[in-house]
């Protein structure tokens, strides 16, 4: 039924490339005192790493009810999985067995994780504690009380990929932990009211932003969202979690995007930790991730990331 009102769709998506990369936009005297400068380095090498390592990024365009459907179905699986991970958090478990729990899931439903299959990640699933902000990968690290983790899952079934994250806490709670998810949920609703067709891709950061200044959080500035549907990662490449005038991209229907604002304690950046996959910043500091992949239409984003 939606699908037929998209279908006239629009062919393949832009293939303009945008230069993703962020240097000069950060102002230092802006950055908590104490939190590392990452250097030029690291950020020119703009850890959204996964797409980094993609040479040729594909658009999806929803066509049809099988390609809404494919979606949806893989959406729920990463949806399920990610609410399964949240259930069975406790003290004492490693992050490799929680792991374990969400690759069991996946593969008796048929799925396929996305970041195994696409980039060799070593892991299921991405699991990132306390100071590590994304890409996580699951070992021998031991959950506590107290800990805020963030779990990422994606997956394939079917040549369809869907993207889903969010963090939680283990009890006893720190409030700082409660108010930066609380805050983070907020921004990827308030950016989902945003994203339509015909609405500048910018819009998506600035309403990120503003949720997360107005509650005095910073924004990850160097992670941001992205296309998905034929692949993990794909045109458009790089939203932004901050307000970018010069991003002049326009969202079409039927367009396949992730939102996932990364709202911080005082970070703007994270750094690569030295295993070649975690995205971190300083110890001390708290970032919370809230993910779902949606379909663009002419009025609400299609949500494929929803468990039921
Ligand atoms: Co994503």
């Amino acid at each position: 039924m939606i699908a037929s009102s998209l279908g006239s769709a629009l062919g393949n998506g832009e293939s303009s490339y945008w230069l993703a990369l962020t240097s000069g936009r950060v102002n230092p005297s802006t950055r908590q005192s104490g939190q590392k400068s990452p250097g030029d380095l690291t950020r020119t090498a703009l850890p959204w790493i996964f797409v980094a390592r993609t040479s040729i990024l594909r658009s999806m365009s929803i066509n049809s009810q099988k390609d809404l459907e494919g979606l949806r179905k893989i959406g729920k699986i990463v949806a399920r999985c990610l609410q399964l991970m949240h259930s069975k958090l406790e003290p004492g478990m490693t992050t490799l067995e929680l792991d374990q729990i969400g690759g069991r899931f996946l593969e008796e439903n048929g799925a396929r994780s996305a970041p195994m299959l696409t980039y060799k990640f070593p892991g299921y699933t991405c699991i990132s504690v306390n100071e590590e902000a994304a890409h996580g990968i699951p070992g021998a690290r031991v959950l506590k009380a107290g800990d805020l983790i963030n779990i990422d899952v994606s997956a394939e079934l079917g040549g369809y990929f869907a993207d889903t994250g969010g963090s939680a806490t283990i009890p006893p709670q720190k409030q700082i932990h409660l108010d930066i998810c609380k805050v983070a949920k907020r921004a990827l609703e308030r950016a989902m009211l945003e994203a339509r067709a015909g609405a500048k891709i910018n819009r998506i950061g600035h309403a990120i932003e503003s949720e997360a200044h107005a509650n005095g959080f910073t924004v990850i500035e160097n992670i941001g969202s992205h296309g998905v549907g034929r692949a993990l990662h794909e045109e458009p490449e790089f939203i932004a979690g901050f307000y970018d005038k010069r991003d002049k991209r326009i969202l079409k229907e039927g367009q396949v995007i992730t939102i996932e604002p990364f709202i911080s304690s005082g970070a703007h950046e994270v750094f690569e930790n030295g295993d070649g996959w975690t995205l971190q910043t300083n110890p001390g500091i708290y970032t919370a991730q809230y993910e779902h992949t949606m379909v663009i239409t002419k009025g609400k984003p299609l949500i494929m990331t929803l468990p039921a």
